[in-house]
């Protein structure tokens, strides 16, 4: 028996009530924008790389984040090399975007295991008190391991990088070492470690 919310003279069925009839949509604080690209070439030009960026999706309700996440590809479904990059609506998941220009990324970084299911959920748990920081978030799976990077918006900015750093930390329940470096410094090819954090 579906739960109807009575409110004045409109009647409304929530997704958990009936998941194919409901008629109210809980709205997000963001629109967010799913992209996709399935890696490949080791150093591809700037141009190559982004050409293979596929933005997927928007959404901007709570229903229809489900109704992507239950439809696409699992992370651990992914071929090796490939990467879902979730970002607000209108942040390009790349350096230049004027957004991302002066930010960074928290990483962690985590072998794969047997089943290799526990990636697939992790994005789940990435909600921040900094929430005006966040740019995005990037779920990558290699050969040996996965990776999740949260990409914030100002990297000079020690003290709420690093609270944004413990939170995902805190957040994933994972004993591993998050790192975070700058895109100025991932942008370059040699050796960075400019503006690296670790909690
Ligand atoms: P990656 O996938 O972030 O690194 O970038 P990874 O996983 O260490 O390397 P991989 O070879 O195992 O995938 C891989 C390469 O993609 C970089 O060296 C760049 O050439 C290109 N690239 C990645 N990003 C996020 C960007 C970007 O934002 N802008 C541009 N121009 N190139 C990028």
């Amino acid at each position: 028996m579906p739960t109807v919310v009575e409110q004045d003279d409109a009647t409304y069925t929530t997704v958990l009530a009936d998941p194919v009839h409901f008629n109210v949509k809980h709205p997000l604080y963001h629109s967010w924008t799913l992209w996709y690209d399935q890696g490949g070439k080791k150093t591809p030009s700037a141009q190559t790389w982004s050409q293979n960026l596929k933005e997927l999706v928007t959404f901007d309700t709570v229903e229809d984040f489900w109704g992507v996440y239950n439809n696409i590809a699992k992370i651990n479904e992914l071929q090796s090399g490939a990467n879902y990059h979730l970002f607000k609506k209108g942040i390009k998941p790349m350096w230049e975007d004027a957004a991302n220009a002066k930010g960074g990324k928290w990483v962690v970084q985590m072998p794969k295991t047997r089943n290799n299911t526990e990636i697939n959920d992790y994005w789940l748990y990435t909600t921040f008190e900094y929430e005006d920081e966040i740019c995005g978030a990037v779920m990558s799976t290699r050969r040996a391991f996965n990776r999740i990077a949260i990409w914030t918006r100002t990297c000079g900015k020690r003290e709420v990088c690093e609270r944004i750093g413990y939170q995902f930390k805190e957040a994933l329940g994972i004993n591993m070492q998050f790192e975070f470096q700058a895109h100025s410094d991932a942008s370059k090819s040699g050796p960075y470690n400019k503006d690296k954090y670790v909690v």
